[in-house]
């Protein structure tokens, strides 16, 4: 099959990290493996409604993953450039004005607090750096917001660097939660520059080139041999011939709520799963859709390893991958298509 236009895997990008993100949420409280099966017949049920006309447009909730990732991508678009009181100010707007089925992390709504407090003026980025004592944050929080990022800035790797690192520190400076944005980031526009057709991509080259360039280019020296280690495991479990089990994936790479897990085991389901005959019972669906039911199976953090997971797969594979009944059915679901067409826009320029 070809590759899909860049415009297609804007879209498939900032629209598939919504959909990974709605339909892990379904699922984000039981923090257990979930079988296959069980989202499947999730997200074929949607499927039924929408063709049946029994849902309304955008009623599948999204949580704080997607809430932040339009606060983060509206901010670029509106300002053609990143303006870091802005940003914190849409986060935390956003979090005031949501009902509390967000689930935001259990600590950062203490940042969205003090930015209140201060009206957004001055230093916005004091109140992250005060979190855990003055260690910052090591949650996946701002890497699963990333995906405007490397949109915003393609093919522009220093700056894809600079701002992930920018964003992050709004709410994660820990360097495992700073890193933790640039590797997604670097993921992401691996995925998007990728020229090999659907079916032609090596996951042991990409990986590999991804570690290389995550060594060469981060900025943040400390902690960044974690990373390396995780990526490390990726390779073993892509050259084996037997099939990884979630308990397996859980105990080595892990996938909770802290970046250093939840990030490479989003780019460990992308990779995992191109190979579409690699897991017998979701060798039916398009590469897409099997790294997004892949990587809510089997993750704790279902939806955000989901939704990083959905990020890097729709930004190689296009926006066809994903159903359109879902584009109906998610909540933002024509906002993330109609942003991701102004960051495409906002590049050609
Ligand atoms: N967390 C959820 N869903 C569960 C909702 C829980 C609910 N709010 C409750 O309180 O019952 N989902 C969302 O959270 C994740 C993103 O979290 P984020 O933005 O990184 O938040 P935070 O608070 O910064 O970090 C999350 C937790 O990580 C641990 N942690 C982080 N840094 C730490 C450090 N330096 N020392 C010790 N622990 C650290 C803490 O337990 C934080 O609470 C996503 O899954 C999103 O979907
Ligand atoms: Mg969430
Ligand atoms: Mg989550």
């Amino acid at each position: 099959m070809a590759k899909a236009s860049l415009l297609s895997r804007f879209q498939g990008c900032l629209l598939g990290a919504v959909f990974g993100d709605c339909l892990g949420a379904k699922f984000e409280r039981e923090w257990t493996e979930i079988p296959y099966d069980k989202v499947i017949a999730y997200m074929n049920k949607i499927i039924k409604k929408v063709g049946q006309e029994k849902l309304e447009k955008g009623s599948v909730f999204y949580t704080d993953d997607s809430c932040m990732t339009f606060d983060l991508a509206k901010s670029l678009v509106g300002n053609r450039k990143y303006d870091a009181a802005d940003v914190a100010k849409n986060f935390s707007e956003t979090y005031f004005s949501q009902p509390t089925h967000r689930s935001y992390g259990g600590n950062v709504a203490f940042v969205f607090f003090s930015l209140k407090q201060m009206n957004y003026a001055g230093d916005v980025y004091r109140p992250a750096r005060e979190q855990f004592d003055g260690s910052g944050s090591y949650g996946n929080g701002s890497a699963m917001r990333v995906s405007p990022v490397p949109l915003f800035h393609h093919n522009n790797i220093p700056s894809i660097v600079e701002l992930s690192c920018e964003q992050s520190k709004l709410t994660h400076t820990h360097p495992l939660g700073i890193n933790g944005a640039i590797l997604q980031s670097l993921a992401i526009e691996k995925a998007l520059l990728c020229e090999e057709s659907v079916g032609g991509l090596d996951p042991i080259k990409f990986c590999s080139d991804l570690i290389q360039q995550y060594k060469d280019v981060t900025t943040v020296e400390d902690d960044k041999h974690v990373y390396e280690g995780q990526l490390g495991h990726i390779i073993r479990y892509l050259k084996s011939t037997e099939l990884v089990k979630a308990k397996e994936i859980n105990e080595r790479i892990g996938s909770d709520v802290t970046a250093q897990k939840a990030v490479p085991a989003a780019i460990f389901a992308f990779l995992y799963t191109l190979d579409a005959k690699r897991i017998p019972q979701l060798t039916k669906f398009n590469g897409f859709l099997r790294a997004v039911i892949f990587a809510v199976g089997f993750s704790e953090d279902c939806d955000t390893v989901g939704s990083m997971a959905a990020a890097i797969a729709g930004a190689y594979y296009g926006v066809d991958m994903i159903p359109k009944e879902w584009t109906f059915a998610c909540e933002g679901g024509t906002e993330a298509l109609e942003l991701a067409e102004q960051l495409y826009d906002l590049h050609l320029k």
